[in-house]
C-alpha cells in the first residue's frame, strides 16, 4: 500500500464520524501522490503526512449565555489550531447550527493549503460554534459572542493565532470579538481580521473574497483565450462572499442570473440587482425571496439549488457539498464552461469528476476564495506597521495574489504532467511550502 493510502486509511480510522474531515483529507492526498513519492523516504522517515493530518491543538469550550428572555443558553465553542509551520494560525469563525469538529477539521485542513498559496506568512486554523445568529436579537448575539471571547482570549493573538469571520461571522460578530478581547487583554492589537475600518480593519476586506472568485475566473478565461464579457453566471448563496462575487462579475460585464439561501433560489434573467440583495441581506437579515417583492420580473424557486439553470459559469459561494455529482452532471449538459468555488469544498468528489472528465475549467476553493485570507494577510500588515493602504492600493495586491496563485497552479500542475489538473495544481503547490518547512523544523 502506497504511503499516502496508508496514512488516508489511518485518518479514517483515528477520526470516525468525521466524513467532510476524510473527504477534504482524500481531495489533497489523492492529487499531491505523484509529489510525495518523489520524496517517499524523506517524507516517510519524518512522518510528515501522520503529521500533516493531526491538527496541533484542538481547544474546545462550552460558550454560556443568556437569552433575552433570561434563559441560559449553552453552545459549544472550538478553535483548531491545524498547523504552524509557515506562520501563526489563521482562518475564520464560523458559526451555523451544523457546525461540529468534524467540519471545523476540514475547514482548517484546507485553510493550511490556501494560506500557503497566498504567499503569505500564516498558518491554518478554524474555529466556531454551533450557536446560530439567525433570528437573534444584536444584544443576544453581542452577549454569545462575549461569552465565546471570554475562554478563546487565552489561546489568540497578534502573533499567535488571528481569527476572522464565515459563515455567520461578519462585521457585527467580528466587532464584539474584538471589544471582548481587548477589555480582557488590555491589548489593542490586531488579533481578529475583517475588523470595521473605523478601529483597524482593511479596506477592501469585506469584497476581497467575492473579488477574488472573479479575478481567478478573469486568469483562466484570459489563458484559454476568452474574457468574462457576455458570460451567464449562476451564483449560489447570498452573504458576504456571493454578493461581492455577484457585484465584480456584473462589472466585468457578465450576468449574473441567480443567487440563493438555504430555504431556495432566485432568477432573474434580466441579471440580478446586487444593491437590491445588498439590502435584503446586509441592511435587513433577511431572506432572498425578498428580492422577488422588489424586482416583480424575478421568480423565486423554492427548496432549490440554482444549478438546474443553463449558464456559462458556475460559482458556488454558499457551503461545502452542495453541488452533487447528478448536479455537475446537469450543469455539463447545460454547456457550463468555468467553475470557480467561493465556498469551501462545494463540489462532492463525484462533482469534482465529472468537471474534469468533461473538461471544464474548474479551480478548487483553496485556489479560488484565498482573497479573503489575503486580504486578511493584508490588513495583519497595516496593522503591524499602524498604517492603512487605499482601497486601490489594497486591490491591486488582491489582483497580484490571485495572479500569483493562478501561475503557481498552473504551473505546479503542467510540472506533475496535466496541465488542466488545477486541483493537482493548488494541492502541491500548497503542500510542497508546508513541507518544507516542517521537515526543516524538526518533529514538533
Ligand atoms: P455568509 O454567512 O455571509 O453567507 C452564507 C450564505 O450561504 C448564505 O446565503 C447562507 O444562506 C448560505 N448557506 C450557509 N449554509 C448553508 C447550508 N447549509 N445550505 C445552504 N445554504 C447555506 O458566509 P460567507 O459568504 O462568508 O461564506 C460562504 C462560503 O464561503 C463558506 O463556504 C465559507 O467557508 C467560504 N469562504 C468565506 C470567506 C470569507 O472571507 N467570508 C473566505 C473564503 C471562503 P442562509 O442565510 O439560508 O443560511
Ligand atoms: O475560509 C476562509 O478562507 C475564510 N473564512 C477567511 C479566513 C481569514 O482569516 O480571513
Amino acid at each position: 500500500m502506497s504511503y499516502v493510502s496508508e496514512v488516508f486509511e489511518k485518518v479514517v480510522r483515528e477520526n470516525p464520524n468525521e466524513p467532510e474531515f476524510h473527504q477534504a483529507v482524500k481531495e489533497v492526498f489523492t492529487t499531491i501522490e505523484p509529489a510525495v513519492i518523489k520524496n517517499e523516504k524523506l517524507y516517510k522517515d519524518a512522518g510528515l503526512l501522520e503529521r500533516i493530518v493531526e491538527p496541533e491543538r484542538i481547544i474546545s469550550f462550552r460558550v454560556p449565555w443568556v437569552d433575552d428572555k433570561g434563559q441560559v443558553q449553552v453552545n459549544k465553542g472550538y478553535r483548531i489550531q491545524f498547523n504552524s509551520a509557515i506562520g501563526p494560525y489563521k482562518g475564520g469563525i464560523r458559526l451555523h447550527p451544523s457546525v461540529n469538529q468534524g467540519i471545523l477539521k476540514f475547514l482548517g485542513f484546507e485553510q493550511i493549503f490556501k494560506n500557503s498559496l497566498t504567499g503569505l506568512p500564516m498558518g491554518g486554523a478554524k474555529g466556531g460554534s454551533n450557536f446560530d445568529p439567525k433570528g437573534k436579537s444584536d444584544n443576544e448575539v453581542m452577549r454569545f459572542c462575549q461569552s465565546f471571547m471570554s475562554e478563546l482570549y487565552k489561546y489568540i493573538g497578534k502573533d499567535t493565532d488571528v481569527p476572522a469571520g464565515d459563515i455567520g461571522t461578519g462585521a457585527r460578530e467580528i466587532g464584539y470579538f474584538f471589544g471582548q478581547y481587548k477589555k480582557l487583554t488590555g491589548l489593542y492589537e490586531g488579533v481578529l481580521t475583517g475588523k470595521g475600518l473605523t478601529y483597524g480593519g482593511s479596506l477592501t476586506r469585506t469584497e476581497a473574497t467575492g473579488f477574488g472568485v472573479v479575478y481567478m475566473a478573469d486568469e483562466m478565461l484570459k489563458d484559454a483565450h476568452d474574457g468574462i464579457e457576455g458570460k451567464v453566471v449562476a451564483i449560489s448563496g447570498s452573504g458576504n462572499v456571493a454578493i461581492y462575487c455577484a457585484k465584480k462579475f456584473e462589472e466585468l460585464g457578465a450576468k449574473v442570473i441567480t443567487m440563493s439561501d438555504s430555504n431556495g433560489y432566485i432568477y432573474d434573467g434580466n441579471g440580478i440587482n446586487v444593491d437590491v440583495v445588498k439590502e435584503i441581506k446586509e441592511v435587513r437579515r433577511g431572506r432572498i425571496k425578498e428580492y422577488v417583492d422588489t424586482v416583480k420580473s424575478a421568480k423565486y424557486v423554492e427548496g432549490k439549488r440554482p444549478w438546474g439553470e443553463k449558464v456559462d459559469i458556475a460559482a458556488p459561494c454558499a457551503t461545502q457539498n452542495e453541488v452533487s455529482g447528478e448536479e455537475a452532471k446537469t450543469l455539463v449538459s447545460n454547456g457550463v464552461k468555468l467553475v470557480v468555488e467561493g465556498a469551501n469544498m462545494p463540489l462532492t468528489l463525484e462533482a469534482i469528476k465529472v468537471m474534469q472528465d468533461n473538461k471544464v475549467l474548474y479551480m478548487p476553493g483553496k485556489a479560488a476564495n484565498a482573497g479573503g485570507v489575503s486580504v486578511s494577510g493584508l490588513e495583519m500588515s497595516q496593522n503591524s506597521i499602524r498604517l492603512s493602504w487605499t482601497f486601490e492600493e489594497v486591490d491591486e495586491r488582491l489582483k497580484g495574489i490571485m495572479k500569483n496563485i493562478y501561475k503557481q497552479v498552473t504551473e505546479t500542475a503542467s510540472e506533475y504532467g496535466n496541465k488542466d489538473d488545477f486541483v493537482m495544481g493548488a494541492n502541491i503547490a500548497g503542500f510542497k511550502k508546508v513541507a518544507t518547512a516542517m521537515l526543516a523544523q524538526g518533529i514538533c
